[in-house]
């Protein structure tokens, strides 16, 4: 059995006590490189360690796939701007839109969030506590939701064109990453089967949504992968790519999982906002 490194041992870990399914689990190790045979196995020896959690592995068929909220058009008016509607998947709910920003709004985001940079964190699954991890190489930045009048601007946009409330929606998030930079497949709702999920949920509920916008052109590499829809979105400045996890039961989709591509040359920056059931903040 070839040796696992502390990060996969603690990424199988997680996502085994998450309810991943086995094939969500393969296909996320096969994109980082493992093969199938191999992936699998370690799936199997980690899942035995894990108190026969294999049992508990959810299927993806439990899932009811209710209507999206975006709107069945090729254009959506979003507020202040009409935003083509470039690509539509159903199983997982993914939409990719074009120029949802503008060249001179990604510009100013970029330029204000320079000076805002930190290391980006993930939430430790047992406390809900923020911790920096390899699997995660990036720097981030934070605007609190409509805290001026170009923040709100984009905010009311975005929220439109998710046709979610603005109320539910968490602050938008800006990530750089340079070369080498990524982010590993993973969910962005809270697992409820992790003990440090609840303090999230208690506040606005369960995520439902995700729309990530891409602020420059990425010269190689970068691209937002869905390994269990082999959907694969090459970043393109104003772009963006929106998808749902979440329906009105409350269930979760685990076909969601996605990743982000290591950056091969060049830098790449992206804003994420994330939509809640209820009202956050
Ligand atoms: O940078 C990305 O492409 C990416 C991939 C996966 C971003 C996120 N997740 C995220 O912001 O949640
Ligand atoms: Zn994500």
């Amino acid at each position: 059995m070839p040796h696992l490194d502390t990060a996969w041992q603690q990424w199988l870990t997680e996502n085994i006590n998450r309810g991943c399914t086995v094939e969500s689990l393969v296909s996320a190790m096969t994109a980082a490189g493992f093969d199938a045979t191999t992936a699998s196995t370690l799936i199997q020896q980690y899942s035995s360690k894990n108190g026969g959690a294999q049992s508990q592995i959810a299927t993806s068929e439990a899932y009811a796939y209710d209507a999206m909220p975006i709107e069945y058009a090729n254009c959506i008016d979003a507020d202040d701007r009409n935003i083509q509607v470039l690509m539509r998947c159903e199983r997982p709910q993914v939409v990719i839109f074009g120029d949802v920003l503008s060249a001179e709004e990604c510009d100013e985001i970029i330029e204000r969030s320079r000076a805002k940079l930190k290391r980006s964190t993930t939430i430790n699954p047992q406390t809900g506590q923020e911790f920096v991890i390899d699997r995660r190489t990036s720097e981030g930045a934070f605007f609190n939701r409509c805290e001026d009048d170009f923040i709100t601007r984009i905010d009311r946009r975005v929220a439109r064109l998710m046709n979610w409330p603005l109320e539910c929606g968490e602050g938008l998030q800006i990530l750089r990453y340079g070369v080498g930079g990524e982010y590993r497949p993973h969910f962005d709702y809270f697992p409820p089967v992790d003990t440090g999920s609840a303090a999230h949920i208690a506040n606005g509920g369960q995520r439902v949504s995700t729309l990530i916008m891409y602020l420059n052109d990425v010269a190689a590499g970068g691209e937002t992968i869905f390994p269990d829809a082999s959907i694969s979105v090459v970043p393109k400045k104003g772009a963006a790519v929106y998808f749902r996890y979440c329906n009105t039961q409350g269930q979760i989709d685990p076909r969601t999982l996605h990743g982000g591509n290591p950056v091969l040359e060049g830098e790449k920056w992206i804003m994420t906002k994330w939509m809640r059931q209820r009202k956050y903040g």
